[in-house]
């Protein structure tokens, strides 16, 4: 059984951030990056991911730990949900989420506009035309090559008309609360994973 048990390597599902601990779980970069250890979604004494910027910047944060690195269609990975809310300052947040390598990064069409509430948004892998490619176009990589190969996981402050990664999103003073990050898997794809574990653990004995 020790295959069940064993930590996570890579992607897998179902999986859940929850912010527990008082650290950033690994996510850095961009914007200031850290975890109150209460108001989040769960209300007093749950923690969250606190993105923030102090002066107009690219207000976002990325995550390169394993948990959000390998293969999400093997994973059976077909939906991402989380939780956002525009903590302090009121502003016009429209985040989106973005998964791939540097190489090949792919940015979810629809914009999530957080209210001060927490609010559950929900990110669809299944249909590449909900995506639109940021870097990695011009080298032919497509959309299945990001999924199954991705390195990164972003959350970006970043209105339409999306520019390439490499320009970088708009700028914007405020915050965002990030917290609940949850890979779904597909209806009964989990079950022929644990079954493939058992059999691999039958045949180690
Ligand atoms: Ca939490």
């Amino acid at each position: 059984m020790s295959l069940l048990c064993a930590p996570a390597l890579a992607v897998s599902s179902p999986f859940t951030e929850d912010f527990t601990d008082g650290t950033n779980r690994g996510w850095g970069g961009g914007a200031f990056v850290s975890s109150p250890v209460t108001g989040g979604v769960g209300g007093a004494g749950d923690g969250f991911l606190r993105i923030a910027t102090e002066e107009d910047a690219f207000l976002g944060s990325r995550n390169r730990g394993i948990e959000y690195a390998g293969d999400y269609i093997a994973a059976g990975v077909t939906t991402i949900k989380l939780w956002l809310a525009d903590i302090e300052g009121d502003q016009e947040l429209d985040v989106h989420l973005a998964i791939g390598r540097r190489t090949n990064l792919w940015l979810f069409n629809e914009g999530f506009a957080p209210t001060a509430e927490w609010s559950e948004f929900t990110v669809d892998l299944t249909d590449k035309s909900l995506w639109t490619q940021i870097a990695g176009g011009d080298a032919g990589l497509t959309f299945t090559d990001a999924l199954s190969s991705a390195d990164r996981m972003l959350i970006r402050h970043d209105p339409a008309p999306f520019a390439p990664v490499a320009m970088g999103p708009d700028l914007i003073t405020g915050e965002v609360g990030v917290d609940r990050i949850q890979f779904i898997p597909a209806p009964g794809s989990a079950l022929p994973l644990i079954g493939l574990a058992l059999v691999l653990a039958r045949r180690r004995k």
